[in-house]
């Protein structure tokens, strides 16, 4: 097989760990502190987890450890969209295991949960693990998204694990693959099988962050790869100064990645879906906010910019937020019904018959690209696919036609020509930036010491991120502790709460404090690609959030 140079280079990439995880493997102590209570509708969920509810946070320290040197066998699995670093929490979890005891095994289930009921596996050995270090990708064992929550889908994987005699398995995914191993952690602690199960806070949309997750992994890699391109976009744009660029950038429900690469390119228009949501803005009130940036630029000669569009913007719209709830509901609970329809006709006749007054009309007016895509399957865990919703498409449409009134009634005089894009697969299997090589390594090696030290249902954390790696804390959350009650399918299932942005947070506001110079003037930062080997300040940087959220940000 033909490598690039950097992948050659990126193999022998030794990821740094945080101080504590430096130390010899049996001279790390586990320390328990206060028993926790889940983020809201505490009675319920303690009701529904008896096991795994209230359990103590975690930390390690430098101490004889009192773990069990028992032969672990671990089975791990990537589940959800990719993310990059999946594949060194991987290799930082295996590295842990051998550490500890040369006969620990590491088994690879694959193409995500359903490998782990259906028993489609590989082990690690040296040479498998040793082509994918430092690499981005899921490639090493696949994904999916199948959930696990029957159970007999429960009962075939504790089959797998007694066929196997896993000790522990580690599952790495979003916050609803974690809340997925909330649920398995709890059926095999009630079924005393003495399989402990272990999550890993991935996923690029950055909305698995909380009081003690201050990032999922994979954001700061794809961020800082959408910015380079819309930097590069920004840059086009200035030079030719005849286009309109339309961005809109993956992230799901929460506008995290929109917001970030705001602040690394600084472009003219950027709508948070947060805010959108949070001041009941309009369709309309959208439409012309951005037609009054390219109008006060246009009639300033300057008939060009850049706008970044969050995919899940269309969810944020209240009336758009009631008709997407409203057929959620509608095809989950008549999905049977709703299948046998195999033409667009027929289709678009069900939708109408079915919605209330309001939601009909709106749907009604939508171009039909759009209505096609709104009624689109959902995914497994009923969310509405919304990287498939073309909203960059249909905002231009839209921006454009209420430009030509403008125009006709004579206060537009610029020209509005428009290009569109999509940034989401782009970035999700980029190498891992440093921080994520090293984030992830760290998070799959600190995974290793939870299972040592016997505990189940908790999320491997590693804390004080912008602080650099040496200065990294480790430990364990419980699960449970995130949780909280939210409508899935038409009924309410517990679920890890979906960090949306924070509209009093820092980093919001700091883009509040710039937004209207950027639309103004041409502001671009162009942030440039991201930087693997050389001076720190460019190759060991984080995120513009995570420097924001810690007070460390330096303009
Ligand atoms: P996860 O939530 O599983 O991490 O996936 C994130 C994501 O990349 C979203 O940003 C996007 O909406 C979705 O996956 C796309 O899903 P798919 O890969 O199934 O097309």
């Amino acid at each position: 097989m033909s490598l690039s140079p950097l992948q050659k280079v990126r193999l022998n990439y030794q990821p740094k760990l945080p101080l504590i995880l430096q130390n010899d493997i049996h001279n790390v102590a586990i320390k328990f502190g206060e028993p926790t209570e889940s983020v809201s509708d505490q009675e319920k969920i303690k009701e529904m987890f008896p096991n795994t509810y209230g359990l103590p946070k975690i930390s390690f320290e430098k101490a004889p450890s009192k773990a069990s040197d028992k032969k672990q066998v671990v089975g791990v699995i990537l589940s959800g969209g990719q993310a990059p670093g999946g594949h060194n929490v991987i290799s930082g979890l295996y590295d842990a295991l051998k550490k500890s005891n040369k006969d620990n095994v590491l088994l690879g289930f694959k193409g995500g949960p359903s490998g782990l009921i259906d028993d489609d596996y590989v082990e690690f050995t040296d040479d498998f693990i040793n082509a994918y270090r430092n690499t981005g990708g899921f490639d090493i064992i696949g994904s999916g998204r199948t959930k696990l929550e029957t159970v007999e889908q429960f009962e075939k994987v504790a089959l797998v694990a007694k066929k196997h005699g896993l000790t522990a398995t580690v599952i790495i995914g979003g916050d609803d693959s974690n809340t997925n191993a909330c649920v398995l952690a709890e059926y095999f602690a009630q079924k005393k099988n003495g399989v402990q199960v272990i999550g890993c806070p991935k996923t690029i949309d950055g909305d698995l962050k909380n009081e003690n997750i201050e990032t999922s992994f994979g954001f700061d890699t794809a961020c800082k790869t959408f910015s380079e391109v819309i930097g590069n976009i920004c840059r086009d744009s200035n030079s030719a100064k005849k286009y309109w660029h339309f961005v809109k950038v993956m992230g799901r429900s929460a506008s995290h990645v929109a917001l970030e690469c705001a602040l690394e390119t600084q472009p003219n228009v950027c709508i948070i879906g947060e805010e959108v949501e949070a001041k009941n803005q309009s369709m309309s009130d959208i439409v012309n906010y951005i037609a009054d940036v390219v109008e006060e630029r246009g009639n300033a000669g300057k008939n060009f910019g850049v706008a970044i569009i969050p995919e899940g913007l269309i969810e944020f719209i209240p009336e758009v937020k009631i008709l997407i709830s409203t057929l959620n509901d509608l095809l989950s609970k008549n999905e049977a019904e709703y299948s046998k329809l195999t033409s667009w006709d027929s289709q678009y006749k069900y939708a109408c018959d079915h919605l209330d007054d309001n939601s009909r009309k709106l749907f009604e007016t939508l171009p039909v690209d759009i209505q096609k895509q709104l009624l689109m399957d959902r995914d497994p865990h009923g969310n509405v696919q919304v990287s498939r919703i073309e909203t960059e498409k249909l905002l231009i449409t839209l921006v454009s036609a209420e430009l030509k009134k403008r125009a006709a009634n004579g206060t537009y005089k610029g020209k509005f020509n428009s290009l569109n894009h999509f940034f989401g697969y782009e970035g999700r299997c980029a190498f891992p930036s440093n921080f994520d090589a090293d984030y992830c390594y760290s998070l799959g090696y600190n995974a290793y010491l939870l299972i040592a030290n016997g505990v189940t249902g908790y999320m491997s954390v590693v804390s004080n991120l912008a602080a650099g790696p040496s200065n990294w804390n480790a430990g364990g959350i419980p699960i449970t502790k995130m949780m909280n009650l939210e409508k899935r399918h038409g009924e309410y299932k517990p679920v890890i709460r979906k960090a949306l942005v924070d509209l009093d947070g820092p980093v919001f506001k700091y883009f509040e404090k710039h937004r209207a110079e950027w639309a103004k003037e041409t502001a671009f930062r162009y942030p440039g690609a991201i930087q693997y080997y050389g001076e720190p300040e460019v190759c060991d940087i984080t995120t513009i959030t995570l420097a924001l959220e810690h007070n460390l940000w330096k303009d």
